[in-house]
């Protein structure tokens, strides 16, 4: 009896202990919580306390081991441990405004969490504006790798003088009434210049052979347990991609004029065995319109910078499309890839499960997704339906389609 109340008496003492413990946390700032419990583990309170979901580190999950996995900031000199196998001469890249911060540290967060916090791969930011101190701080905090942050040069992010202002400024107007999705918008066409043309020629990038490209708001559903820019090298892909689908014809009417200028003016640069098949219906004569989506892009960055690849952008930039339509960098790095490219150079990724609004590559085959821990709605994968490319780089490859991909078509 005595030692039943005396019981009954040191559950209630630790409920209490509990619940002090945890409103102690939640009403800490994030430094002070930090300090805090270390001194609240160190006395041993804690462990007693149990079961707080917060003080404790996330549970082991069988390969997890928390002393090389948790690398905040190795100490300078030392380099931070990696996965097994060569570390790549690779970087992620973002181009960002101070005001994405929130939206891009969502989209890094995902990334450590599923991929780099094996492997450390280096971050470069870059913006038309100087970047912050918060943004430096936020996403250099988050980033398990080194982080850089560039200016874009003037150059990089304004109209070529070529341009004639005035038919600009018309079609910008034109689009807005027509409703046209950034058609109204100057620095939008300014980005997608950049992503064209301009990027991988940055002082930064120009120290990496490899880049994984990130956007704000971006989701990743499965863990990546494998370094896919070994596997790009390893297997002689140039270019990657998860979800492709037909461009909105109004912001592209005369890009496919243009590319037929620069194929006849450069039959050098076409190469044997490419994927015009992905293109077009009729042997190139039109565009089909469908395109690999740049938002995820992982890609050779010295592909990018040859002379094949600039002569193309220099042709398109001549043509003024950018400017005059509203020309997308995904059609632009697309189109490229599947002239400039032998088709085997090209790879879907169909292990990268990926968000980016609207659109969710969710991988096709349940043993996959069982097998990477994914979180994704299979019934979300957009690859099988009808506004899907993706089946028909399967068919022009000579890919066989994934296992239960019949059962995604609508
Ligand atoms: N620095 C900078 N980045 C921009 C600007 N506009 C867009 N971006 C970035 O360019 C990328 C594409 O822009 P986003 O708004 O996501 O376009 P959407 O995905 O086509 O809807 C994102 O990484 C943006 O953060 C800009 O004016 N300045
Ligand atoms: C975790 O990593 C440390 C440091 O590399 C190593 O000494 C330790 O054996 C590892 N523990 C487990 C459980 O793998
Ligand atoms: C990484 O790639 C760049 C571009 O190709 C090259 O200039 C640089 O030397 C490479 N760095 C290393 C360490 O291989
Ligand atoms: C590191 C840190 O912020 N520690 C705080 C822990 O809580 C005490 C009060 O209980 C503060 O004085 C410390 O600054
Ligand atoms: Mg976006």
């Amino acid at each position: 009896m005595a030692s039943g109340t005396a019981r009954y008496l040191r559950y209630i003492l630790f409920a209490f202990f509990g619940l002090a413990v945890v409103y102690f946390i939640s009403s800490s700032s994030s430094t002070q919580r930090l300090g805090n419990l270390s001194e609240f583990t160190k006395s041993g309170i804690l462990s007693q306390a149990g079961k707080n979901p917060q003080a404790g580190q996330k549970p082991a999950d069988g390969d997890t081991n928390l002393s090389t996995e948790t690398t905040p900031n190795t100490p300078a000199g030392l380099p931070p441990a990696t996965a097994d196998g060569p570390r790549m001469n690779a970087t992620f890249v973002t181009l960002a405004r101070n005001s994405d911060l929130w939206e891009i540290a969502r989209s890094i967060r995902q990334v450590e969490d599923r991929f780099n916090r094996k492997f450390h791969y280096d971050w470069v930011f870059l913006n038309d504006k100087p970047f912050d101190e918060t943004f430096k701080k936020v996403t250099t905090s988050l980033v398990s790798g080194k982080t850089h942050y560039g200016q874009i040069p003037v150059e990089h992010w304004s109209f070529p003088d070529h341009i004639d202002q005035d038919r600009a400024r018309k079609v910008r107007e034109d689009m807005a009434q027509r409703k046209i999705i950034y058609g109204d918008s100057v620095s939008y066409r300014h980005m997608c210049r950049f992503e064209s043309g301009f990027f991988f020629r940055q002082e930064l990038m120009l120290n990496y052979e490899w880049y994984w490209r990130v956007e704000p708001s971006i989701e990743l559903f499965c863990d990546i347990d494998y370094d896919p820019f070994k596997f790009m090298a390893d297997n002689k892909k140039k270019y990657s991609f998860v979800l492709s689908l037909y461009e909105y014809v109004e912001t592209i009417p005369t890009l496919w004029d243009s590319t037929k200028k620069f194929m006849k003016a450069h039959p050098e640069h076409i190469a044997e065995g490419n994927s015009m098949g992905f293109l077009s219906d009729d042997g190139g004569e039109t565009y089909n319109h469908c395109h690999m989506w740049s938002n995820f892009e992982i890609g050779n960055l010295d592909w990018l910078r040859s002379k094949a690849y600039l002569d193309y952008f220099e042709a398109l930039d001549q043509d003024g499309g950018f400017f005059y339509e509203r020309w997308g960098d995904a059609p632009v790095h697309s189109i490229a890839a599947g002239l400039l490219l032998k088709k085997e150079e090209i790879h879907f990724f169909n292990d990268i499960a990926y968000y980016h609004v609207p659109f969710t590559h969710c991988p096709t085959g349940e043993k996959t997704r069982l097998d990477l821990k994914c979180h994704c709605n299979p019934k979300d994968n957009f690859d099988w339906k009808g506004y899907s490319c993706t089946s028909r780089f399967f068919d022009i490859n000579g890919l066989s389609k994934p296992e239960g991909y019949e059962n995604q078509q609508d």
